[in-house]
């Protein structure tokens, strides 16, 4: 797979993927958008990765969609990109696999979107964040009018998303946009520290819990609860449960040697 703008790295049971066009502050052009796209296909591919980090190379995280593309599209050309990223953000949403997004910088627009779709998203004391569509004549759209509510709060994101203002990540701790904040040096340590944790947990619970969290935010309080009886009974037809509770009951633990059957 040849790709121009992302890094994919395997590092045991995680896959490190680097948004890196640093010259661009890792603006998300066609062709950035398109490999996230394939890099998402392979990592459901692939068995050995149970989960993945997600950064920016240099002093952005992503600065948004890219400006330059985008100034001189006209209305079909505008959607079919409002497509794309939806199409692409949503893949990563549903992905099976928890995603932790390390925010290393700058987290604005269409990265900020990008952030939303993950997980877990942990931040360094240097990153940004903001919605600075309504400055440039546009509205959020890869989500943002969306996601973004549904996470830190309708009176926030309206306050973000209508203001443009950027914010610290000490203030985005504080509206709950993300859910750490750590040293710069710490962030990438801190995030696979995360991933390697939740990829030592039997993969298939893992990913049912994703599913059922994501699926029951979107339905009402007894339909999720049916659904979480669903996948609960599911994980009986498993090994990992089965071996899971033999060890515990012999006094020992799978974790860190579930099979992900
Ligand atoms: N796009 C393209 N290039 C960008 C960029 C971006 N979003 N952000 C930065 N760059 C480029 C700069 O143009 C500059 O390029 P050169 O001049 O060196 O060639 C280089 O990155 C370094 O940037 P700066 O020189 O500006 O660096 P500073 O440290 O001074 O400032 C900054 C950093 C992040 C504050 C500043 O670059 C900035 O304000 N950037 C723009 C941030 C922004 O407004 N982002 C939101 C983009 S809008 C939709 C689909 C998608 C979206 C909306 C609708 N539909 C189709 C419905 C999403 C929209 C967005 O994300």
């Amino acid at each position: 797979m040849e790709l121009k703008n992302i890094i994919l790295e395997k590092e045991g049971k995680i896959a490190l993927v680097t948004i890196n066009r640093p010259a661009a502050l890792n603006a998300l052009n066609t062709e950035t958008l398109s490999e996230i796209d394939l890099v998402i296909d392979e990592i459901e591919k692939d068995s050995e990765i149970l989960a993945v980090v997600l950064t920016g190379a240099g002093k952005s995280f992503v600065a948004g969609a890219d400006i330059s593309e985008m100034s001189d599209k006209n209305v079909i050309e505008g959607r079919k990109f409002g497509i794309l990223g939806n199409k692409v953000f949503r893949k990563l949403e549903n992905l099976e696999k928890p995603v932790i997004a390390a925010l290393n910088g700058f987290t604005l627009g269409g990265g900020n979107e990008l952030a939303l779709s993950t997980d877990i998203r942990i931040a360094s004391t240097k990153a940004k964040f903001g919605q600075p569509e309504v400055t440039l004549g546009i509205t959020p759209g890869f989500g943002g009018t969306q996601r973004l509510a549904r996470v830190i709060g309708v009176g926030a994101a309206k306050e973000l998303i209508y203001t443009g203002k950027m914010i610290n990540a000490e203030e985005a701790f504080r509206l709950g946009l993300v859910d750490k904040v750590v040293e710069p040096e710490a962030l990438l340590d801190e995030a696979k520290a995360l991933a390697n944790t939740i990829a030592n947990n039997a993969p298939i619970a893992v990913k049912l819990c994703k599913v059922a969290i994501n699926k029951g935010l979107q339905t009402d309080i007894d339909t999720a609860l049916s659904f979480e009886s669903e996948v609960f009974g599911a994980c009986f037809s498993t090994e990992d449960q089965k071996e899971g509770m033999g060890a515990f009951l012999n006094k020992q633990s799978l974790v860190g040697k579930f099979k992900n059957k």
